[in-house]
């Protein structure tokens, strides 16, 4: 690679990380090509498989790592140079920790999982979590076109303002996931009505990197195919002094004894590394 083209994409990815701090959101259009879509489009055919055959105990696959369900194509994935180098960017780390790969694969019947951030405001790492608009990285990758995701753009770097508060409260007592039909009676126009909303519409291919503090919501319609990956990173050094960063440690224990994945890979293999070494030190997560 030429030297002004290694220099042109430090500037594209510098911009990336500007975006994020500013917005909590990058969109990396295509950034999986069409042979691993359809590589990942054959991985993810047993998480559709318990889908439909109404054996899946959630809206997501929460490890597809896990040796039953794993599948090459994911390690491929996960070392992908343009998600791996946008992220190191994004985060001011080369070498952060991988934070556990789930597919969400959407519902049987049409659902809204509410607006939320995933930590509330009265957590109490949550004021300084705040301040720190780049301290991780949350990814939907879509394998299919994937227009589930809302997000509220800025609001990871900021208390919840009250037109925030007073919308919420009006779906107070429904499940963080439950039946549209109940969300509806509370508001007809869920989710798009909260104020600041932005519809996240994937292309298949298409890696959204947001910031899990961002308020978000999420539409289920069982016409939709779903498989999306969620995954992500957080640097080290904030996984020791967060607690809440430490979500996730415990539920990837074959991690351990990676061999049946094969390779890791140059991106991947550190960051997993770091995933196995954190799991030990914090075998109960956040708790
Ligand atoms: O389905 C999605 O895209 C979002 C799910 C979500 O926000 C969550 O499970 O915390
Ligand atoms: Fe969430």
């Amino acid at each position: 690679m030429s030297h002004s083209v290694v220099e042109n994409k430090k500037e594209i990815f510098m911009g990336y990380r500007d975006d994020f701090i500013e917005q909590g959101y990058v969109l990396l259009e295509g950034a999986i090509d069409d042979e691993l879509l359809a590589d990942l489009r054959v991985a993810v055919q047993p998480l559709h498989k318990e889908l439909e055959a109404g054996k899946a105990s959630s809206y997501r696959k929460q490890t597809v790592l896990k040796p039953d369900v794993f599948h090459r194509a994911y390690i491929d994935f996960l070392n992908l140079e343009i998600y791996n180098e946008a992220a190191h960017e994004i985060l001011e780390d080369d070498d952060p920790m991988f934070s556990g790969q789930a597919c969400l694969t959407g519902s049987l019947e049409q659902r809204i999982c509410g607006w939320h951030r995933d930590f509330a405001d009265n957590n109490p790492e949550m004021p300084e979590l705040l301040t720190m608009p780049n301290s991780c990285i949350q990814t939907n990758c879509a394998i299919y076109d994937d227009e589930s995701l809302w997000i509220i753009p800025g609001s990871h770097s900021r208390p919840t303002n009250k037109e925030e508060r007073d919308y919420q409260a009006k779906f107070e007592g429904l499940g963080f996931v439950d039946l549209k039909e109940e969300y509806l009676a509370r508001d007809e126009s869920i989710p798009g009505s909260m104020p600041g909303a932005m519809h996240a519409k994937l292309k298949a291919g298409d890696c959204l990197l947001y910031n899990p503090f961002l308020w978000h919501a999420a539409e289920y319609r069982p016409e939709w195919k779903r498989a999306t990956l969620c995954g992500g990173f957080k640097p080290v050094p904030f996984v020791h002094r967060f607690k809440n960063l430490r979500w996730g440690l415990p539920h990837n224990p074959w991690c351990q004894e990676p061999e049946y994945m094969g390779d890791l890979g140059t991106y991947f293999g550190p960051g997993m590394k770091h995933y196995c070494e954190m799991a030990l030190e914090y075998p109960d997560g956040p708790a």
